[in-house]
């Protein structure tokens, strides 16, 4: 039996190194980053301090996440390009340090102009049991480009835990509509294949 298969088109990840797998430095068991450190490729230390967890304590994704407290409460941010009045949807790993207090951890992600606050509780929870729970939310783009935040907002050596970071447009931006010529062309493409296909039926 033939048929037109149509692949949904998956939305691309606009965060570059959002598991935060790649940088100039190799974390070992940890290593502590201060602002404004770019050494994990794609992303800035925005203030304090963070550790760049690598053995330390297992990651949700891959090898590597971060801890966004090194010495004091840290923060971390990206920038990436977007198109103004689109919405976005974030989404990241959350968990925290698990070797003291506080019990809950809490932390704020930005964009847009927007913020949302997140806490994790770490009651339970082991450095081989983090507990990473997948987290979302949604802003909409002011700028042609965006500065993607998340901060520690309790000044502690034991952070939130991070990993993981994507953010897809969740509709296609006016600009991506096809022009009438290249519809056009896909029309007729979709006509050849309906012919094909009938005429491996027959
Ligand atoms: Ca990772």
């Amino acid at each position: 039996m033939s048929a037109l298969i149509i692949t949904p088109v998956q939305a691309a990840n606009l965060i570059q190194n959002g598991s935060f797998e790649t940088a100039t430095v190799n974390p070992g068991s940890f290593l502590q980053l201060d602002a404004v450190s770019t050494a994990i490729t794609g992303w800035t230390v925005s203030q304090g301090t963070i550790d760049y967890i690598g053995t330390y304590w297992q990651a949700s994704e891959g090898s590597r996440n971060l801890d966004l407290s090194g010495a004091n409460a840290g923060g971390i941010q990206q920038t990436f390009n977007t198109t103004v009045g689109e919405t976005y949807r974030v989404t990241f790993d959350l968990a925290g340090n698990t070797d003291y207090s506080p019990t809950i951890k809490e932390m704020r992600v930005s964009a847009g102009g927007n913020s949302a606050d997140f806490s994790f509780d770490i009651t339970g929870k082991s450095r081989s049991n983090m507990g990473w729970v997948s987290k979302s939310w949604g802003f909409t783009a002011t700028g042609t480009t965006t500065t993607l935040s998340f901060l520690n907002l309790v000044d502690t050596p034991y952070g939130p835990a991070l990993d993981n970071v994507s953010v897809i447009a969740l509709s296609p931006p006016p600009t991506s509509i096809p022009e009438p010529s290249s519809v056009l062309g896909l029309l007729s493409l979709g006509v050849l294949g309906i012919s094909s296909a009938l005429k491996r039926q027959s």
